[in-house]
């Protein structure tokens, strides 16, 4: 007989209290029911149809963890719920949300001034504005420490100078979170909000890209953008700034890539359940039940590292070294999984009437942005050994 609880063989589920039951409930059900239906022909269109930030601010799920400009502050082990639900249909939509949440909203509601606060918040919140992230550039991607864009103060404000690349949602964000030295404190990294309509800021669509295809990406190009001082961070300055936002989004990606393994290993689960040959199911073959057992226990071993981390988190106890640990790891498990599951529906596999072939594209990303498996695997290696691998 099939073990009941096969989806949930650690009884994750048990171990969540009943409000993170009911978020992760109903984040499955806006998911399945808004999201499933469009992302199969917005992935091949090449599309992010902005509504869905709308939409995703209707259903609470933006901004979820910030205490009040009418958001709904719920806890981390309930925003990471939120980002395995969201990535089950698609890692580009967990980008959108993941940006919006942590990398918009927090620094905002973390370092931003009370007016830009009640400004920018409730209605990124509400998805009424959409957010983007600057961090990366042309030649500063694992190594943002080597940023080139400045800020030269000016009177009332200060301009900025530079390019940011690899950017989700810059071509139609409306508020841009931009990392940049500022010449009047010594070079230090400091972080401004700039916005849709100030001279000099243009952000280009990055072009054929072949992954995360249902997500917009741009550069975020500044050519002497005047940004008045109050929209300047107050605080978080250095590469902690940043950082700390980073945090936060590599541990909803630690989720969320569990999500999208969990998709296509229920995909590959049914298929080899109902797909016969030599006259009998594929998942009678022992082949095959290694393969998926291997699935179920890398996803429920993934799974119980992330709530782990979300507790720690939730008791302001998390170690960035950990937050690395769980993205790396469900980052490279997710992608190994995704190639398995492509590989056991055969022919069906590369088609995009299964979601597997589009998880697996997309993860190739996810194992590359918000730190690459590489870097994280140096930045663990640093807190083990004391010795620094990527020092210039
Ligand atoms: P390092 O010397 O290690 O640190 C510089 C300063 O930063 C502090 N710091 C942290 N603070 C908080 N949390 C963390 N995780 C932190 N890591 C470092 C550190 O304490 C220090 O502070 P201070 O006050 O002493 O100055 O810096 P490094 O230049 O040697 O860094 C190397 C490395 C590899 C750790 C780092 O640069 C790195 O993580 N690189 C990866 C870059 C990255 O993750 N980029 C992400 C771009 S955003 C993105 O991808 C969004 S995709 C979104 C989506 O669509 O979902
Ligand atoms: P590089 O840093 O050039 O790395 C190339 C290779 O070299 C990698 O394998 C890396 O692991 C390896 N490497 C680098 N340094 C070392 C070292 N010291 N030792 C050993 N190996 C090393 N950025 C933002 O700021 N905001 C966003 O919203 C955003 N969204 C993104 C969306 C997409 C679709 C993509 C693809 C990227 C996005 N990024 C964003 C950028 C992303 O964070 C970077 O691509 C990532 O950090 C890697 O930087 P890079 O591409 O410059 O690669």
């Amino acid at each position: 007989a099939t073990l009941s609880h096969w989806q949930d063989i650690l009884l994750l589920d048990q171990q969540l209290t009943d409000e993170e039951r009911m978020i992760a409930q109903s984040a499955q059900q806006f998911c399945q029911r808004q999201l499933q239906p469009r992302i199969q022909q917005a992935f091949i269109d090449h599309r992010f149809d902005p509504n869905i930030m709308r939409e995703l601010g209707e259903a609470g799920l933006l901004g979820a963890t910030i205490q009040g400009y009418d958001c709904p502050g719920v806890n981390y082990v309930s925003y990471g719920l939120i980002a395995r639900e969201v990535e089950r249909i698609d890692s580009g939509y967990r980008s959108a949300m993941s940006v919006q949440s942590s990398l918009v909203m927090y620094p905002i509601y973390r370092y931003a001034s009370e007016a830009l606060r009640e400004r920018f918040l409730p209605a990124l919140g509400r998805g009424e504005l959409i957010g983007c992230f600057g961090l990366t550039e042309p030649d500063a991607g694992s190594d943002p420490g080597s940023m080139t864009t400045v800020a030269e103060a000016v009177d009332g404000g200060y301009r900025l100078r530079g390019n940011k690349m690899w950017i989700t949602n810059s071509p139609i964000a409306d508020v841009f979170v931009v990392w940049a030295k500022s010449r009047a404190h010594d070079n230090q990294i400091r972080g401004f909000v700039l916005e849709r309509g100030m001279a000099g800021l243009s952000t280009p669509e990055v072009k054929n890209k072949l992954s995360l295809c249902a997500s917009i990406t741009g550069e975020i190009v500044m050519d002497n953008v005047f940004v008045p001082a109050e929209n300047a961070f107050n605080d978080g300055f250095g590469l902690s700034g940043p950082f700390s936002c980073l945090n936060l989004a590599r541990y909803g990606i630690s989720w969320g890539a569990m999500g999208a393994a969990e998709n296509c290993w229920h995909t590959a689960r049914s298929y080899a359940l109902e797909r016969q040959q030599f006259g009998k199911p594929l998942a009678q073959m022992q082949l095959v039940q290694k393969k998926l057992v291997d699935m179920q226990t890398e996803i429920a071993l993934g799974l119980q590292g992330s709530l782990r981390v979300g507790r720690l988190l939730d008791d302001n106890a998390a170690d960035p070294v950990l937050i690395s640990m769980m993205k790396r790891n469900n980052c490279g498990k997710a992608l190994s999984i995704a190639r398995e599951a492509r590989d056991m529906l055969g022919g069906n596999g590369i088609s995009a009437e299964y979601p597997i072939m589009r998880h697996l594209i997309n993860l190739e990303t996810v194992n590359t942005y918000e730190g690459t498996h590489d870097i994280h695997a140096l930045i663990m290696g640093r807190a083990q050994t004391g010795l620094q691998a990527f020092s210039r």
